[in-house]
């Protein structure tokens, strides 16, 4: 047994006890324990051999002996006992929201029933309204707490971990004596989704860090506390990490937290060649021992003479052996990009006009956007047909004149690729627009022959500029269509049609390994918001993090060229 699953053992006593209705004072013990085990820094087991295990924070005697029998047992007669008592699926009611263990245990006493399952039931029965000191309100909200619960992956979307790790690490920068708080982990890396938000701290003292930390606004439960690390869940299941280091090792630490375990590996059997040790806690020499203080991780990686390595490449996909032999990329990043071709109005389901549309894009620096509202097809969208279609170039011929040449406005569309592959304007009017964009939102999941088809035929449609979103999918749980993306590749490649990153976080479609194939295979890669309002188009930077993590420069995207040579490769297509 390791420290998380004794930690996990004590805090089903403490759970199974609450419900029971045991005294609080002794459901806290266990608690306790199960804090300070889940940030241990070392094994249980080393302290258990030592016969120090009472000197962990919150072991006394009788959990020191629990301990012991987990470890040499693997089992618990006491754990044994209590779940005969009250049924251990009960401790399962307790991660729906707003369900606390008072309530619990007198749905399970009342109702006799135990399962997740059976509780659903008997709320949409309406049984659970009538039981003391609840009510229909109640009731509803369990409701909604299961149905969360049960939305609920394994995995964090990063379209949710990203702000609340960025507020997270605002809120802490606040308090007095932090240098610097900054997110480490995958979320650092930008993946498209996260098991937990790490947040590295820069202090000499981790108190005040701590208190702030784990009285966060939105905390639902307390994991663990101690000295260097805590760790919290917040109320729909999210959790987060904090650790505390002192400044002038806030490099060494940044760069272990940053990951990914793989990244670290290498560089790890790297820093051993060249004569150092690096650990989670320091960099040193290996002859002597003494230590290379690194505040920054650019220090971490001079030491080992090395470039710093961006963060969305430190996937062991390569990156070391690049970075040692001086080709690392150069990363497009979000000021590169002057175009967004991929934007709805109130043409079709967007919310602002052209015009609002385009001054918010020329707000944020946008030289080029193409307006590409939804065809007629798309009938829940509200798409244009040809009549709307055609007075909508009037509006963009409107809106181009008031902006005059800040800015180019293209006039697009999103075209619908119909169920047999065929495009849901006639060709006549697609010839006339600026760029056409295509995709798929139906149908998906045809089978693979025939949806491949689809995207292949739409591809090879000479109007055709962008394919959007090209798999559909929808994280967390929508799965993307189930294309042969060698096929689609090879057909983009002769055709030049351009594949698109949708920067949208719920979208991140193509993903970065795919982004990275398209790259290899020379095609043009464009990085589109899919914006239906405002604040869409400041969440380009998730798009430009999946390019950068497929190694993509400026140089592999449409939307960073120069918009003259983007309109001379419109005018040849
Ligand atoms: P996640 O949370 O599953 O999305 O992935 P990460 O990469 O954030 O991993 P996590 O949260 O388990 O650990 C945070 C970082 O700590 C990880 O990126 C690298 C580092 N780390 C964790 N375990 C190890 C390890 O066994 N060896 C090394 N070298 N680094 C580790
Ligand atoms: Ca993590
Ligand atoms: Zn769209």
């Amino acid at each position: 047994m390791n420290n998380r699953e004794l930690a996990d053992t004590f805090t089903l006593i403490a759970d199974l006890l609450e419900i029971k209705g045991e005294i609080i004072y002794k459901t806290l013990a266990y608690r306790k324990a199960a804090e300070s085990l889940a940030v241990l820094d070392r094994d249980a087991k080393a302290y258990w051999k030592e016969g120090t295990l009472r000197e962990i924070p919150g072991v006394g005697e009788a959990i020191a002996g629990k301990i012991e029998e987990l470890l040499k047992t693997g089992k618990l007669k006491f754990l044994t006992k209590l779940k005969k008592e009250v049924p251990p699926s009960l401790a399962e009611w307790l991660k729906v929201p707003g369900l606390g263990s008072k309530k619990v245990g007198l749905i399970w006493k009342t109702l006799k029933i135990k399962t997740l399952p059976q509780l659903e039931k008997a709320a949409r029965a309406g049984k659970l309204r009538d039981l003391p000191g609840m009510g229909a309100k109640s009731e509803a909200a369990i409701l909604a707490g299961i149905e969360s619960l049960a939305r609920r992956s394994g995995r964090i979307p990063l379209a949710r971990a990203y702000p609340l790790a960025l507020e997270i690490a605002a809120a802490l920068k606040k308090v007095p004596g932090v240098v610097s708080a900054e997110p480490a982990g995958s979320l650092r890396r930008m993946r498209s989704d996260v098991g937990d938000i790490d947040i590295l701290i820069a202090a000499a003292h981790s108190g005040a860090v701590m208190e702030a930390f784990t009285s966060l606004p939105g905390v639902a439960r307390v994991l663990g506390r101690g000295e260097t690390k805590s760790s919290v869940e917040f109320g729909d299941g999210v959790r987060a990490q904090v650790w505390v280091h002192p400044p002038e090792r806030f490099g060494t630490a940044l760069q272990y937290a940053t990951g990914s375990k793989d990244h670290n590996v290498k560089l790890r059997e790297l820093a051993l060649k060249k004569g150092y040790s690096l650990s989670e806690h320091a960099l040193k020499r290996t002859n002597g021992g003494s230590e290379i203080l690194c505040a920054t991780e650019l220090e971490v990686y001079r030491t080992l003479g090395l470039p710093w390595i961006p963060p969305e490449l430190r996937e062991d996909h390569g990156e070391v052996e690049a970075a040692r032999q001086g080709r690392l990329p150069r990363l497009i990043e979000t000021k590169d990009i002057v175009g967004d071709f991929h934007i709805h109005t109130t043409g079709s389901d967007g919310r602002l006009s052209v015009l609002e549309m385009a001054r918010a894009a020329l707000k944020r620096g946008r030289k080029a956007i193409a307006i590409t509202d939804h065809s007629v097809g798309l009938g829940i969208a509200g798409g244009l047909d040809i009549a709307r279609h055609e007075r909508q170039a009037e509006e963009i011929r409107r809106a181009q004149e008031t902006l005059g040449g800040a800015i180019t406005i293209l006039h697009g569309s999103e075209v619908e690729i119909r169920a047999d592959g065929t495009l849901d304007y006639p060709d006549e009017i697609l010839a006339g627009l600026d760029l056409v964009v295509a995709s798929l939102h139906t149908g998906l999941r045809q089978p693979r022959e025939k949806v491949t088809a689809r995207a292949l035929k739409a591809i090879r449609n000479p109007h055709v500029d962008i394919l959007a979103h090209p798999t559909g999918r929808l994280l967390p749980d929508r799965e993307g269509a189930d294309l042969d993306m060698e096929a689609v590749f090879a057909a983009a490649a002769e055709a030049g049609v351009a594949l698109e990153i949708n920067s949208h976080p719920n979208r991140l479609d193509l993903d970065d390994p795919h982004a990275r194939r398209a790259k290899e295979l020379g095609i043009p890669i464009a990085i589109n918001t899919d914006a239906h309002s405002e604040e869409d188009l400041d969440r380009l930077f998730y798009g430009v993090s999946i390019a950068r993590r497929a190694w993509l420069g400026k140089e592999d995207v449409i939307n960073a060229w120069p918009v003259e040579k983007l309109l001379a490769w419109l005018k040849k297509r």
